[in-house]
């Protein structure tokens, strides 16, 4: 989670990390070290699979969040405290750009006044700032090197050639995803984790008064919408204080304060759910009497690799996978009933595994 300093980032973390706690204040810069945390990923389909299965438990899959300190204008030339922190996101899969869209005069801003686009647009440049730093690095290096260590299947040229053509990109004042390139360039740039190659979702961090219309109407959040489409990313509408004031509630105190204020959700499951799915991610399923869970595998995973997340011992003796599509598990009531109408599978090694399946691996130990 990037943006500027006191923007809500450390309460929205609050709100989605259950077990942790970071410290938000009303000042700028009141996070230093950054916040590591983990936020289950809802997904409706776990329901319907453990109601099926007459399971004892649920077990989501997650993804791990990382809050750190707020940038400024300068932060990739070391200004405030940004130039160190934007090394801990360096390896994140995605950002998540908070930017304030509420106004109340007594929560500081520290640029003074309530401008999204203005406050996107100054870490933007910051995070190009920072990425134009490594790729002058890696041309420096690889001009030192005189090619030596080039990327696999590049030349010194044709290396510095992307890189290059990159850089002026990033000069021109746009971000790395916009960018149109072949496999060859890709090769080059994946190396240098830059972060505006990264997926991004705004998060636009709303009044209580406006999440009751999800940000239409209001000018700051419409523009901030236009903004972000122009950069390749999308934007999700999120109250950090109400997600903030939800946090200690049980699921029905919940809905009832949601009901009393007028608004189905906070934003935050939104959020978690956008973000995850720009990633290039996808779920498959465990189900049964003791639990249904969900794992999480790269697109293109074969069915060995699938159960290697689950544990390594299942990747290194796999044999073979049972593998029931979701929608057809569903209508015929599991895997008895996918047996009997010849919906289920046997897989090999080769298998490549489908978002939604749900699969029971044999193996030897
Ligand atoms: N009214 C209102 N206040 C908020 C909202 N979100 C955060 N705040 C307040 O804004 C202040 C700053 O919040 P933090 O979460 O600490 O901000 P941060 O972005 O982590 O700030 P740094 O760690 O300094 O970068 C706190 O006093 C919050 O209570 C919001 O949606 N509405
Ligand atoms: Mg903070």
């Amino acid at each position: 989670m990037v943006g500027l300093p006191n923007v809500g980032k450390s309460t929205l973390f609050n709100a989605l990390v259950a077990n942790k706690r970071a410290e938000a204040a009303n000042f700028p810069f009141c996070t230093i070290e950054p916040n590591f945390g983990t936020v289950p990923v809802f997904d409706k389909r776990l329901n319907q699979l453990s109601t099926i299965s007459g399971s004892k438990e649920i077990i989501p899959t997650s993804v791990e969040i990382v809050d750190i300190a707020g940038l400024v204008e300068g932060a990739s030339e070391g200004q405030g405290l940004g130039n160190k922190f934007l090394a801990n996101i360096r390896e994140c899969d995605a950002i998540v750009h908070v930017v304030r869209c509420f106004v109340n005069d007594n929560i500081v801003h520290v640029n003074g006044s309530i401008d999204p686009t203005r406050d996107a647009g100054i870490i933007n440049s910051e995070l190009a700032l920072s990425d134009m730093g490594q790729i002058q690095k890696r041309i420096e290096k690889v001009c030192k090197s005189k090619g030596k260590v080039s990327v696999e299947g590049h030349t010194m040229e044709s290396e510095i050639e992307t890189l290059t053509r990159v850089l002026s990109w990033l000069e021109d004042g746009k971000q790395v995803r916009q960018m149109e390139m072949s496999v060859d360039d890709w090769i080059v740039i994946k190396e240098l984790n830059l972060l505006t190659a990264k997926p991004c979702i705004y998060a636009a961090n709303l009044s209580e008064e406006d999440l009751l219309t999800n940000g239409i109407g209001n000018v700051h959040f419409e523009a901030l919408s236009k903004f972000a489409a122009n950069t390749g990313a999308g934007v999700c509408p999120v109250s950090a204080q109400v997600a903030a004031e939800l946090r200690d509630l049980t699921e029905d105190e919940r809905n009832e304060f949601l009901s009393c204020i007028g608004v189905k959700s906070d934003g935050t499951t939104e959020l978690i759910n956008t973000a995850y799915r720009q990633l290039d991610l996808l779920t498959y399923f465990t189900t049964g009497e003791k639990e249904t869970r969900a794992w999480t595998v790269k697109h293109g995973s074969t069915a060995p690799q699938a159960a290697g997340v689950i544990h390594t011992d299942f990747e290194k003796g796999f044999i073979k996978a049972e593998t029931v599509h979701y929608e057809d598990f569903v209508s015929c009531g599991g895997f008895s009933g996918a047996k009997e109408k010849g919906l289920w599978q046997l897989e090999g090694k080769d298998y490549v595994v489908q978002e939604g399946d749900i699969m029971v691996f044999k193996f030897n130990v």
